[in-house]
C-alpha cells in the first residue's frame, strides 16, 4: 500500500471539482487535443468516425471530474450504497446520453458544425454496448440511470462480454448470426483498472479448519483473474455519476512460458484461452434457460469478483461485518447471480471466520431477489453434480443454507414431507437439480416480481409455498419503470419540446409526475397540431430509417403498427402475422374502390430469435416471405406495407418507438411479467395493442381504458383453455382458417417450410391460444381503424396517455426500491 504524499493535496487543491467548462474555444480544443494526442489524427484527415472519438473522449473528460467528486463524496459520508447484480446491462449508445446529462449538446453540435459535421452522423457513429438481450438487460440500464439521476449511491456489477448481443442478418428470409465485435475499435465510455483485479477459483478439493464446524480451505490450481472495468452512468440535473462495474477474465498470467519454450505452443495458451472464453460472450438466450457449464463458470466467475470487491470497499471502513447491510444492499436481477449468496458466506465462513448464524444474518439482511419470469424454460437449475465438480465449496454451503431451511420449516410443519419436497432448494430428480429461484429466495429478505399481475402470479404458483412458510410480507410487487431521459428526451426531441413548454421548464424529465400539465393542453388546438406534426417528424425518420436499411419504401401517411421485441412463442409474432394474411386476403377480395376507401397500414416487425430456437427462426422467415408477396402486389400499393428491420437494438427502438401510432404487446396472458416497451411506446404517443397482460394492465389503469384497446383472454382463463386443448382439436374460426389455406396454398413461396407452425396451433395443444384469441384480436384491429379514422380523437388519445403514464418512469420503481427494500437514501453530491 502506497501512502499518499501530505503535498499532492496541496498541489491538486484545486483539481477536477471546478465547474465543467463549457465555452466554445475550450471544447474546440479538448476535440482537437484527443484527435491529434490520443487518436495521432490531424484536422485535415479527420473523417466522421475520427469525429465522433475525439467528441467522445473530449465529453468524457468533462464527466470525469463528476465521476471522480460523487466516489469521493460517498466514500466520505459513508453513504449506504445498493449493489444491482445482473448478467445484463443493455446499454446502447453513451454520447448522445452524456451531452444531454451534461447540457453539452447545443455546445458540441456548434463546435462540429463549425468544422463541417453534423451531429447527427458523429452520433451515428458509435456502437451500441448491447451486453443484453431484451427486457430484463435494458431494464438495468434504465435502473442505474435512474439511481444516477435520483441521487442514490448505485452501483451496477456486471460482465464486460467481448461478444455482445449477435448481430442479426436476414438471408433469404432466414435469420443469420454474426458476432457482435463491438470492443473492435477504442471504447470511450469504459476504464480499465488494472489494480481492481481478484482471483477467482474453480474445481478443487476441500479441507476443514480443525475444530471448526462450517470452516474450509478449499484448494484449488484453476484460479482466474477477474479484472474491472467502469462504465460511467451520468446522472442528468445532479453532479451524481453512477457506475458500472464489469468484470473481464485476465489471461496475461496464464501464459504458459515453459510449453512455449518446448515447442508447444498451442499448449502455452491453452490456459489463457479457457479463461478469456468465461467473459468472452453474452448467451443469447431471452427466457430460457440452458444448463450449460460454461454459463455456470461464468455466474460465479461474476458473482465472486463482485463479493470480493464489495467486501473490500466495505472493509476500508474499518466496522465491523455485522455492519454490512448497514452499508450495503444488493440486489439480485433474477436468478442468474444468485451464487452471490453462497460466495458471501463462503467468504464470511472461510476467510472470516464468521459463525455460520452470523454469516447468514449478513447475507440474508443484504440481499434482495428480483424474479422475472415464470416460464418454466426460463428457470434455472444447475444439476447437483455439475455443481459440486465446479463449485465444490458453495454445493457444501448450499447444502447446508437447505438442511436449516427444511430444518425450521419441519419445526413450523411438522411431519408435512410433501411440503418438504416440493420446498426444497435441492430437486430430487435425477440428477439431483439445484433451484436457483429457490435458493434466491431463502437467501433475501424481500422477493418482487415486476408488474402487479406478475407479483401475484409469483405467490399463487412458484413461491405458493414460500408465502405459507415465510410469511407474505416478505413478497412485493415492484411495477417496472423506463427512463425518461434515454425514452423520451433523448430519443423524441420534438415532443420533449413541446412538453417542457407546457410544463414550463426542462423539470419534468426527472420528475415525471409533472406531465400531468400536457391534460391543460389538450383542447389547444395549436398545441394538438404540432403534438401530431412531432409525430409525424418521426415517422419520416423511421420510414428514411427503413428505406435505408432494408430497401423498402413505405409512406409516413400510412398507420405504423410496431411489434418489435425478441422473437418468441409467447409473445405471439405469429399470430400478428397470420392477421396480417386475413387482412390481405380481404383487401383482395376489395374492389379498387373499396380498396381506396381502406387506411393504409406499415406492419413493422423486429426482433432477434436465440439462436437454437428453431421455431421462431421459422417465423421471421415467414414475415419475410409474406412481406416480400404482399409488398410486391402492386394491386395492394401502400394499402399494406409488412416491412422485418433486420436486427433490432437498443438504437434501433430509439428510431422505431417515437414513431409508432399502434404497437402491439400480445402476449398470451400470464405469460408476460411486465414488458417495459409497452411503456415506453405509450411515453411517446403511442396507442396499445394489447392483452391484458403485464404492465398493460397498469397502464391501461393510469391512462383510462378509453386510451388503450385490450382483447384476448384473461389469466385466470388460461389454464382452463389449455386443458380443454389437450384434449380437443382447436377450432380456427374463419379467419384464422384463411390465413392457413393461404400458406398451404403456397401463396408465400413453398407452404410446407411452415406447415410446423400452423401445427404448433393444430396439433401441438395450441399452448398459446392463437386459436382461442385470434376472433376477439382481429375484432380490436377493428376498433383501432375506427378510433384511428377520427384523428382528433386519435390525438386527444395520444395527448392524455402521455400526461397520465407518471408511474411508469423507472425513477418511481427505483424510489420504490430504495424506500421498501434497499433502505438507502438520496445523497446529494457537492464538493
Ligand atoms: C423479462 C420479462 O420477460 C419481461 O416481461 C420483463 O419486462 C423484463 C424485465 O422485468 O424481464 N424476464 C426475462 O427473463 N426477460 C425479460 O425480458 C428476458
Amino acid at each position: 500500500q502506497s501512502k499518499t504524499p501530505s503535498k499532492i493535496d496541496n498541489v491538486f487543491q484545486n483539481y477536477s471539482h471546478s465547474e465543467i467548462s463549457r465555452d466554445a474555444a475550450t471544447i474546440k480544443n479538448s476535440v482537437v487535443m484527443h484527435l491529434t494526442a490520443t487518436f495521432l489524427r490531424t484536422p485535415a484527415n479527420m473523417d466522421s468516425g475520427d469525429a465522433y472519438l475525439a467528441s467522445a473522449f473530449s465529453v468524457r473528460d468533462r464527466l470525469l471530474q463528476r465521476w471522480n467528486m460523487t466516489n469521493e463524496y460517498h466514500d466520505r459520508v459513508n453513504a449506504k450504497r445498493v449493489y444491482y447484480m445482473s448478467l445484463e446491462f443493455l446499454i446502447g449508445r453513451t454520447f448522445d446520453n452524456a451531452l444531454l446529462a451534461l447540457e453539452l449538446r447545443n455546445e458540441y453540435s456548434k463546435v462540429l458544425g463549425d468544422v463541417g459535421f453534423c451531429l447527427e452522423d458523429i452520433i451515428d457513429e458509435e456502437r451500441d454496448a448491447a451486453l443484453g438481450n431484451g427486457g430484463l438487460g435494458r431494464l438495468a440500464a434504465c435502473y442505474v440511470d435512474s439511481m444516477a439521476c435520483s441521487d442514490y449511491p448505485g452501483w451496477g456489477y456486471g460482465l464486460r462480454y467481448k461478444y455482445g448481443m449477435f448481430q442479426q442478418q436476414i438471408i433469404d428470409g432466414y435469420q443469420v448470426e454474426a458476432p457482435d465485435c463491438w470492443l473492435d475499435s477504442p471504447n470511450p465510455w469504459e476504464f480499465p483498472r488494472p489494480d481492481v483485479t481478484y482471483p477467482v477459483k474453480f474445481y478443487g478439493h476441500l479441507v476443514r479448519v480443525p475444530d471448526s464446524k462450517h470452516r474450509f480451505t478449499w484448494e484449488s490450481n484453476v484460479v482466474y483473474d477477474a479484472m474491472a472495468f467502469d462504465v460511467p452512468v451520468p446522472g442528468y440535473g445532479t453532479n451524481n455519476v453512477g457506475n458500472i462495474r464489469l468484470w473481464s477474465c485476465k489471461t496475461n498470467s496464464l501464459f504458459d512460458l515453459n510449453k512455449f519454450n518446448a515447442g508447444d505452443y498451442a499448449g502455452a495458451t491453452g490456459g489463457q484461452v479457457a479463461a478469456q472464453i468465461l467473459t468472452d460472450v453474452l448467451y443469447p438466450n431471452d427466457n430460457t434457460n440452458e444448463g450449460k457449464e460454461l454459463r455456470l463458470r461464468q455466474e460465479y466467475l461474476f458473482c465472486s469478483a463482485t463479493l470480493q470487491d464489495i467486501i473490500a470497499r466495505f472493509k476500508k471502513t474499518g466496522k465491523p461485518l455485522s455492519e454490512l447491510p448497514d452499508l450495503a444492499a444488493i440486489q439480485l436481477n433474477d436468478t442468474h447471480p444468485t451464487l452471490g449468496i453462497p460466495e458471501l458466506m463462503r467468504i464470511l465462513l472461510d476467510d472470516e471466520a464468521l459463525t455460520w448464524d452470523e454469516a447468514w444474518s449478513i447475507v440474508t439482511r443484504t440481499f434482495a431477489f428480483t424474479n422475472h419470469t415464470i416460464l418454466p424454460e426460463a428457470m434455472e437449475k444447475w444439476p447437483v453434480p455439475m455443481m459440486d465438480k465446479i463449485l465444490p465449496r458453495h454445493m457444501g454451503i448450499i447444502y447446508d443454507i437447505n438442511l436449516y431451511f427444511l430444518q425450521s420449516v419441519e419445526e413450523k410443519f411438522p411431519g408435512d414431507r410433501d411440503l418438504l419436497r416440493r420446498i426444497s432448494i435441492i430437486e430430487e430428480s435425477n440428477p439431483q437439480q439445484v433451484r436457483m429461484a429457490f435458493l434466491a429466495c431463502v437467501g433475501s429478505h424481500k422477493v418482487n416480481g415486476v408488474a402487479a399481475i406478475h407479483s401475484d402470479i409469483i405467490k399463487q404458483s412458484i413461491f405458493n409455498d414460500f408465502v405459507t412458510v415465510q410469511g407474505e410480507d416478505k413478497f412485493i410487487n415492484k411495477t417496472n419503470g423506463v427512463s425518461p431521459r434515454r425514452w423520451m428526451n433523448g430519443c423524441n426531441p420534438d415532443m420533449s419540446a413541446l412538453i417542457t413548454e407546457a410544463v414550463g421548464d426542462r423539470t419534468w424529465i426527472n420528475d415525471l409526475t409533472k406531465v400531468k400539465k400536457l391534460e391543460d393542453h389538450v383542447a389547444d388546438d395549436d398545441f394538438r397540431a404540432r403534438w401530431s406534426a412531432a409525430k409525424q417528424k418521426n415517422k419520416q425518420r423511421l420510414a428514411d430509417y427503413i428505406l435505408s436499411t432494408t430497401g423498402i419504401k413505405i409512406s409516413a401517411d400510412a398507420l405504423f403498427d410496431v411489434q418489435v421485441q425478441r422473437i418468441h412463442e409467447y409473445k405471439r409474432q405469429l399470430m400478428n402475422i397470420f392477421s396480417v394474411i386475413y387482412r390481405y386476403h380481404c383487401l383482395k377480395q376489395m374492389t379498387p374502390a373499396e380498396r381506396a376507401k381502406e387506411i393504409s397500414r406499415v406492419v413493422i416487425f423486429a426482433g432477434k430469435a436465440a439462436a437454437g430456437y428453431w421455431v421462431a427462426k421459422q417465423v421471421i422467415k415467414l414475415i419475410n416471405s409474406v412481406a416480400e408477396v404482399i409488398n410486391a402486389d402492386a394491386e395492394i400499393g401502400d394499402v399494406l406495407k409488412v416491412v422485418f428491420i433486420p436486427d433490432y437494438s437498443v438504437t434501433a427502438a430509439e428510431y422505431l418507438i417515437p414513431a409508432s401510432d399502434i404497437s402491439q404487446h400480445i402476449s398470451t396472458a400470464g405469460t408476460e411479467a411486465s414488458g417495459t416497451s409497452n411503456m415506453k411506446f405509450v411515453l411517446n404517443g403511442g396507442i396499445i395493442l394489447g392483452t391484458v397482460d403485464g404492465a398493460n394492465i397498469e397502464i391501461g389503469e393510469e391512462i383510462g381504458e378509453e386510451q388503450i384497446f385490450f382483447f384476448g383472454c384473461l389469466a385466470h382463463e388460461v389454464g382452463d383453455f389449455r386443458h380443454y386443448l389437450r384434449f380437443h382439436q382447436p377450432k380456427p374460426d374463419e379467419a384464422l382458417q384463411t390465413a392457413f389455406d393461404l400458406i398451404q396454398n403456397n401463396t408465400f413461396g413453398d407452404g410446407a417450410i411452415f406447415q410446423p407452425l400452423i401445427d404448433s396451433v393444430l396439433r401441438g395443444g395450441d399452448v398459446y391460444l392463437l386459436s382461442v384469441d385470434f376472433p376477439s384480436y382481429i375484432q380490436a384491429h377493428k376498433a383501432v381503424e375506427d378510433a384511428y379514422r377520427n384523428q382528433e380523437e386519435w390525438v386527444t388519445k395520444s395527448i392524455l396517455s402521455v400526461a397520465r403514464m407518471a408511474k411508469f418512469s423507472s425513477d418511481r420503481s427505483i424510489q420504490e426500491y430504495a424506500e421498501e427494500v434497499w433502505n438507502i437514501e438520496p445523497v446529494r453530491v457537492t464538493n
